[in-house]
């Protein structure tokens, strides 16, 4: 049987999707990030060679101990992706998240895919980058490479979606010059500018994979990995939302859901630990210090101007 790579994109989402109505999540209604969920399953899928990842499998069932959120989990890979995962929670009024990530195997330099959006009746955040492997200020080629290009959209976007305060300013490093970093006043503002700006960096991102060739240099991939790694090791030890998912998940789990399906590769890409990144961390006994930030919050404004060069004297 001969399947288009349309036709077969879609047999991937519908049976990535489907049994998930596992109820809750408001009594069944439509989460505020479905479509986006949609939308990036289905435009990864058609793309690109992407068959499911194995450790989707333990988290599809997950059910969170409120028994009221639902929780849609996918993962795929393909030739050039290591990783695409996205993860949804419905949680009716009280709670929406949408968290996407794309890592690309090491052989590619290309930036890691971020969509990192929160709902709360209190709190609205969005978060949406191609987070850069290399520092974009030291490594001018790189942003040449990648940021240059996006950096209309990113502009367009930033004015649109207004920079949303002071953020932990040790997270800044992780972000690239087309960084939008905004709080939507109301659920309604995810619909439009928000979904938009979505998918056009989500295309924005595949249209980078489609042309990066392999690097076939041992070095350069080896530092790919490692940046990979340090990456996702920030990440499965300080995102912001652990605090939320450890009480969803009990302990146990929460810990293999972060470190085996979000932040896939913490484990497997490298073997040095958080604190080798990130040694000002270190506290009594060589323990991490708890606290998210060691620094504490900065930026208050939006720290690169329109050519994309980092100037936080701009605050
Ligand atoms: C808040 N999430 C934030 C903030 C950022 C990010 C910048 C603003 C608050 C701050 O840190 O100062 C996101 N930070 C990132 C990302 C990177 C980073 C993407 O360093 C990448 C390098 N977030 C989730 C999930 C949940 C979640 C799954 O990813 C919930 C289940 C929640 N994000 C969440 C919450 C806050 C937040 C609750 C507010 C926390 C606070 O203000 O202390």
């Amino acid at each position: 049987l001969q399947l288009g790579a349309g036709a077969k994109g879609r047999s991937i989402v519908s049976s990535a999707l489907e049994g998930k109505d596992l109820g809750g999540g408001g009594g069944g209604a439509e989460g505020l990030f479905d479509k986006f969920l949609d939308h990036a399953v289905s435009a990864v899928a058609q793309r690109e060679d992407v068959s499911p990842l194995p450790c989707q499998e333990e988290f599809r069932q997950m059910v969170a101990s409120d028994g009221q959120s639902l929780i849609k989990n996918v993962a795929f890979e393909s030739e050039k992706l290591r990783l695409f995962r996205c993860a949804t929670i419905n949680g009716g009024d009280n709670m929406q998240v949408l968290n996407v990530a794309i890592c690309a195997r090491p052989e590619y330099d290309l930036p890691i895919f971020c969509a990192d959006f929160f709902s709360t009746p209190r709190m609205n955040i969005v978060v949406l980058d191609l987070n850069p492997l290399y520092n974009t200020e030291q490594r001018p080629d790189y942003k040449e490479k990648y940021f240059s290009p996006l950096l209309s959209m990113g502009n367009k976007y930033a004015e649109l979606l207004p920079w949303g305060d002071k953020l932990t300013s040790e997270s800044i490093q992780f972000f690239s010059p087309i960084v939008l970093w905004t709080r939507p006043g109301s659920r309604e503002d995810f619909q439009e500018t928000v979904f938009s700006a979505f998918k056009d960096y989500l295309a924005a991102w595949l249209d980078m994979a489609e042309k990066a060739e392999p690097s076939e240099d041992a070095d350069e991939v080896a530092e790919n990995r490692e940046s990979h790694h340090r990456y996702l090791m920030w990440r499965a030890t300080k995102d912001p939302g652990r605090y939320i998912l450890m009480r969803l998940y009990g302990e146990e789990l929460c810990e293999r859901y972060i470190n085996e399906f979000l932040f896939n590769g913490v484990n497997t890409l490298g073997e040095k630990e958080f604190l080798d990144y990130f040694p000002e961390y270190r506290g009594a006994n060589g323990s991490i210090v708890k606290q998210r930030s060691v620094v504490g919050k900065a930026y208050e404004v939006r720290p690169w101007n329109k050519d994309g060069i980092f100037s936080p004297s701009l605050i």
